[in-house]
């Protein structure tokens, strides 16, 4: 299961591994790959995982969760 999180406020190269990071903690995280020009995280799933948890990951992070996109 993959699902892709928008997000806006990442600006370079560390902020998308800052995302990936705070996505990874998660153990129901298998895989993250950022798009920085692209505004959003692909994540891959080995479980459900609520876009509520997700956006909080995400706005614990600093970044704005802008909504999750069916995949
Ligand atoms: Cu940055």
């Amino acid at each position: 299961m993959k699902k892709k999180i928008m997000i806006e406020g990442m600006s370079c190269g560390h902020c998308s591994n800052h995302v990936k990071d705070a996505l990874m903690e998660l153990e129901e995280v298998k895989e993250v790959t950022v798009d920085l020009a692209g505004k959003n995280a692909v994540v891959e799933l080995s479980q459900e995982v609520t876009d509520e948890v997700l956006k909080e990951v995400i706005e614990e992070a600093g970044y704005d969760f802008q909504g999750v996109a069916g995949l």
